[in-house]
């Protein structure tokens, strides 16, 4: 009997775990039948724009948390994918950090590519996964929100890939229940032109802190204040964007700050993360982790080590993204197929232990990506993705880092090579404090818009 697998999600984990498969079939394989079970319209994951927030239209919490006018937060030369270079998608090089639409346009690239779309159902939220002991395989209840009817099938194998950035982390402080104007989390930001001309705390001091400050920079807030709860981000911030230690409470219009310090703000952004959040799991199957580079239960960070049927893809905190997406895909593929034998359960604990062991000696930025890298290696030894160059990556994000802290509004005018193909990539054709345009054609265009050049 032909083994059936689902995959939930059809984001850039749900797609590598297709990709991975048909890579296996176009090589003479016989694969499993194969579900992906999607909840919204369209594939993507968060690179699929929405300007919904809260639910759909179907009642279903947006998963995305993408907002307008966002671009790599890294160089794309550190995603690329290793079976799929830009150079192949667009035709030309471009430079190294693409507005979100031409990351979406080159994620979906690939998989119009290898002709997987036909094993998604979109509209499709899983509602529940059950485990039968007696059958070994899994049942899988999905809401069908085409025909508005809930259904189950059975699969032998059950991939997640539903991301770990949609359910917000929303801290409470005092006084929120009486400030007069809007708190919002990161995950509902849209519009940085919302926050025109207004003075904006953001409460945080990761990735989306940082971007979210630096968009409302760019589009006309009056200043930016940021605190951090543990450390602060340190970049020289422009003249408006002042760094605060953390909040202790606030009143109607003004913020205060451990410090003894306080300012009047017009709009808070919790930019304080993301929860693991897996509703459609039981407690057996759940994973539970905060966002970090080696969740415990997971056998090479893809196998649940109580149930190796079951695997998770994308669950680690990313300097890596979608070349790490596919490495884990491409692992849990094998292991799937029996093309790598699963061992027994004290070993998978005793090297998920080991990595944990060496998670927690990790100080630096530069030992952080090191760490994913060499995790990444690990797993592409092992199958036939194709290898890259990590080292390379590696020195990568070293020069991102030094760029950064040379100047945070400028670290996207800087290009690298591709470690793919080799190509070097332009510089973009304007800087991106002023490419207020951030769609497709005015990206991939080799014109500048005239009115930003005369911004720049
Ligand atoms: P997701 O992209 O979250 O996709 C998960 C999919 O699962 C979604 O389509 C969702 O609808 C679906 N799903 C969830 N639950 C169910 C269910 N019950 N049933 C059916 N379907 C379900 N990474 C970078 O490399 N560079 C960046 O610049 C970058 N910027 C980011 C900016 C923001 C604001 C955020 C939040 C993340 C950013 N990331 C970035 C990280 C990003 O999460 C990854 O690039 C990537 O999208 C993760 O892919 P994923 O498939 O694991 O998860
Ligand atoms: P992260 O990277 O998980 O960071 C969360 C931040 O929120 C981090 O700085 C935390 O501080 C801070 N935090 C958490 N709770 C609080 C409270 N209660 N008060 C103040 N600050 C708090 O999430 P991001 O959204 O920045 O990034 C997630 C992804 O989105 C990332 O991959 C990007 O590509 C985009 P801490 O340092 O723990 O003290």
């Amino acid at each position: 009997m032909t083994q059936r697998v689902a995959i939930i999600g059809a984001g850039p984990s749900g797609l590598a775990q297709l990709r991975a498969f048909q890579s296996a079939q176009a090589k003479g394989a016989d694969i499993p039948e194969l579900v992906c079970f999607e909840k919204q319209t369209d594939w993507g994951g968060q690179w699929n724009y929405t300007w919904r927030t809260g639910l759909d239209k179907n009642g279903e919490p947006v998963p995305s948390s993408m907002y307008r006018y966002l671009w790599s937060n890294g160089p794309k030369e550190a995603l690329e994918f290793a079976d799929y270079s830009f150079d192949e998608h667009f035709g030309k090089a471009i430079a190294s950090y693409p507005p979100r639409e031409v990351l979406w346009d080159y994620i979906k690239g690939r998989v119009e590519k290898a002709d997987v779309r036909k094993y998604i159902r979109f509209n499709s939220p899983v509602r529940h996964i059950e485990y039968n002991a007696a059958s070994d395989n899994f049942t899988v209840s999905v809401h069908d929100h085409n025909e508005d009817r809930v259904y189950e099938e059975d699969f032998d194998f059950v991939v997640v890939a539903s991301g770990h950035f949609s359910t917000p982390y929303v801290p409470e402080y005092p006084g929120f229940d009486s400030f007069g104007g809007r708190i919002l989390h990161a995950h509902d930001f849209r519009d940085a032109l919302e926050f025109k001309d207004k003075d904006i705390l953001v409460v945080g001091s990761s990735y989306s802190a940082e971007d979210i400050g630096s968009q409302c920079y760019k589009y006309g807030a009056r200043s930016i204040t940021s605190c951090y709860r543990s450390a602060p981000m340190g970049y020289k911030w422009p003249a408006n964007w002042e760094e605060k230690p953390a909040m202790t409470h606030v009143d109607v219009n003004t913020v205060f700050f451990s410090d003894g310090s306080s300012k009047k703000i017009d709009a808070i952004i919790l930019c304080t993360g993301y929860l693991h959040s897996f509703p459609f799991l039981p407690e057996a199957l759940r994973l539970k982790t905060n966002n970090r580079l080696w969740p415990l239960g997971l056998y090479k960070g893809v196998a649940w080590e109580e149930n190796t049927k079951l695997f998770y893809l994308g669950m680690q905190d990313q300097w890596y993204s979608f070349n790490m997406f596919d490495a884990q895909a491409w692992y849990a593929r094998d292991l799937i197929m029996g093309r790598i034998p699963m061992p027994s359960k004290e070993t998978m604990k005793a090297h998920s232990a080991l990595w944990r062991e060496n998670e927690l000696k990790l100080v630096t930025d530069k030992e952080n990506y090191e760490f994913q890298g060499a995790y990444i290696q690990e797993l592409i030894d092992e199958t036939d993705y194709p290898s890259f160059d990590i080292p390379a990556v590696n020195e990568t994000f070293l020069q991102w880092k030094k760029h950064k802290k040379q100047d945070i509004m400028k670290f996207r005018d800087y290009s690298f090579p591709s470690v793919i193909t080799g190509t070097p990539s332009p510089a973009h054709h304007t800087p991106w404090l002023y490419a207020l345009d951030d769609s497709l054609e005015a990206y991939l265009s080799d014109e500048p818009k005239p009115e930003e050049i005369r911004r720049a």
